[in-house]
């Protein structure tokens, strides 16, 4: 079974995230096949747009806790150049989003052009919870979107929005009742009719302005230090023991 699925329609892609035994949590090999699928259609001709969504009714619980478990430091880690390389897809990217879309999850769900919100989607970003903080720029994304106040609560409480909050917060461009995967087929059907150049150049223009001056270095360097603490450790493994997390602040 491939851990992503790529579906050629006439003039768009779409791109499954198929781990649903895990909630499709990313692994490096799932974000490098993810990059790698997005590299190919950036070159396509025939590729107008692309939709990203998961398998088994959830977008993604985040990056795979298995792998962050194992890392301590940053040296070495091939993740920041993988998300760079999915940030840099010049055509529309559309994500779907059923169910959970956590953590890294999230963060890749913000770094599309329009975010669909199906009606049992449920967004956060829960790091903290786990020791560590958003490490792919999904901290900075929200605080441009719903502002400090309202980023604090996901960032530093953890907490997690229903649809229904996300939209009314800004968080989705479409909430949709049903299906977001439905929807997103429908928005991508729509992308391909359009002039390509000039959604590229729209693009472009909207990624740029709306991310300048967002402390991307800080945030990842702050994932980076963060791996190797005590902290860390106990987040995860009170996650796992589906306990509270006693935390030292070593
Ligand atoms: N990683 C690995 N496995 C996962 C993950 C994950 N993120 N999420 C779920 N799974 C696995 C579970 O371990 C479980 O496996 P098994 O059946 O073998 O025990 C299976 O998926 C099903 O999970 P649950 O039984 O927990 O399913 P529920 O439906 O009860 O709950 C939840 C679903 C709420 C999504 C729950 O699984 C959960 O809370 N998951 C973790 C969410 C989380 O903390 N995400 C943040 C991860 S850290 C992160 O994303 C950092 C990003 C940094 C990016 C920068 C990199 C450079």
């Amino acid at each position: 079974m491939t851990d992503l699925i790529v579906t050629q329609h006439p003039g768009w892609v779409q791109l499954t995230l198929n781990r649903p035994q895990a909630r499709n949590a990313l692994t490096t090999a799932l974000l490098a096949a993810l990059a790698d699928a997005l590299a190919q259609a950036a070159q396509a001709a025939d590729c107008r747009a692309v939709l990203i969504c998961g398998a088994g009714g959830n977008f993604a619980a985040g990056a795979d806790i298995g792998e962050i478990a194992a890392r301590t430091s940053a040296q070495g880690d091939p993740r920041p150049a993988l998300w760079a390389g999915i940030r840099a897809f010049p055509k529309p990217l559309v994500a779907a989003v059923d169910g959970y879309a956590l953590g890294g999850g999230f963060e890749l769900a913000l770094m599309a052009d329009l975010l669909i919100l199906g009606g049992t989607a449920r967004v956060g970003l829960p790091e903290t919870t786990l020791g560590l903080i958003p490490g792919a720029g999904g901290g900075q994304r929200l605080l441009a979107l719903v502002g400090r106040m309202r980023a604090s609560r996901l960032v530093l409480e953890g907490e997690i929005l229903d649809a229904a909050t996300a939209d009314a917060w800004g968080i989705g461009s479409t909430h949709v009742p049903g299906s977001a995967e439905a929807e997103g087929v429908a928005v991508c059907r729509r992308l391909a009719l359009r002039a390509p150049l000039a959604l590229m150049a729209a693009k472009a223009a909207l990624v740029a302005g709306a991310e300048a001056g967002l402390a991307f270095g800080q945030e990842r360097a702050g994932f980076a230090a963060l791996l190797g603490t005590a902290d860390k450790a106990e987040g995860i493994a009170a996650h796992r023991d589906r306990r509270p997390p006693l935390f030292s602040g070593t």
